[in-house]
């Protein structure tokens, strides 16, 4: 059963990774695509792949002004019926004494403000139109605490604890809100994280299949491709080798 064909979903943090995974599965099931990230090149040669309309914005998702700027222009030419809350990003592992204020900023900047800053009015449009479905891409991280997480692992817990908001702030209403809290997905995560150490970012998946982008996508997925009536909530997703941050059995 397709319920998603048809269907308008905005994706954010779209151009690599878990983003640009959810956008090619959304096309094959006809959903149209408003995707938006900081690489326009990329942006853009994600679009010309895809089979269903699609539209690309590059802003920093970091900047209010430029969210309003988007969403603003967004809802005169469509509605959304999809929201895919995929930006985000880890910088650093040590720590507290020995973390950079920046990268905190950033990671608070990204993973909590610009949620928040296009959460608020996309929730709005989609009570007037009393129908939705946003999915919020949490972490095993935001769940349990690891060494040198610190303030990743804060802002993965708070995008937790606002998706269970979200689902309260809906309720009465047929918005569905969903968390997916995957474990170690191969993606750039390590590779930003580590700030282009690549032979660090490879380490991380050592030993075992780690989830890929592919994976995820598929997750979400079946989660949006569900009857009315159902609201998957929340989805913890690890590779077969990991249990929790600290099993991670390697062969
Ligand atoms: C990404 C997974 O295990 O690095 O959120 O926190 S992990």
């Amino acid at each position: 059963m397709n319920f998603l064909e048809n269907k308008i979903a905005l994706i954010t943090g779209a151009s690599s990774g878990i983003g640009a995974a959810t956008a090619k599965k959304l096309s094959e099931y006809g959903v149209n695509l408003i995707l938006t990230g900081r690489d326009e090149n990329k942006l853009q040669q994600l679009k010309n792949s895809l089979q269903t309309q699609t539209l690309t914005f590059a802003f920093d998702i970091r900047n209010k002004k430029e969210v309003e700027k988007f969403v603003n222009e967004i809802l005169s030419i469509t509605h959304i019926d999809i929201l895919v809350n995929n930006a985000g990003l880890a910088l650093g592992l040590e720590p507290i004494d020995e973390g950079d204020i920046e990268d905190w900023e950033t990671m608070i900047d990204t993973n909590i403000k610009g949620v928040l800053y296009i959460t608020k009015p996309i929730f709005k449009h989609m009570k007037e139109r009393n129908e939705g479905h946003i999915v919020n891409l949490g972490s095993v991280a935001g769940k349990t605490a690891y060494p040198g997480g610190n303030v990743y692992c804060a802002t993965k817990a708070a995008l937790h604890s606002l998706s269970e908001s979200l689902n309260i702030d809906a309720f009465g209403t047929n918005i569905k809100v969903s968390t997916i809290a995957p474990g170690a997905v191969e993606t750039e995560f390590s590779n930003v994280r580590f700030k282009g150490d690549k032979q660090k970012a490879k380490k991380v998946y050592e030993g075992y299949v780690p989830l890929s982008a592919e994976d995820i996508a598929d997750t979400i997925v079946c989660v949006l491709n569900t009857p009315p009536h159902v609201n998957i909530q929340y989805v913890d997703i690890m590779p077969t080798n990991q249990r929790n941050p600290y099993m991670l059995y390697r062969d």
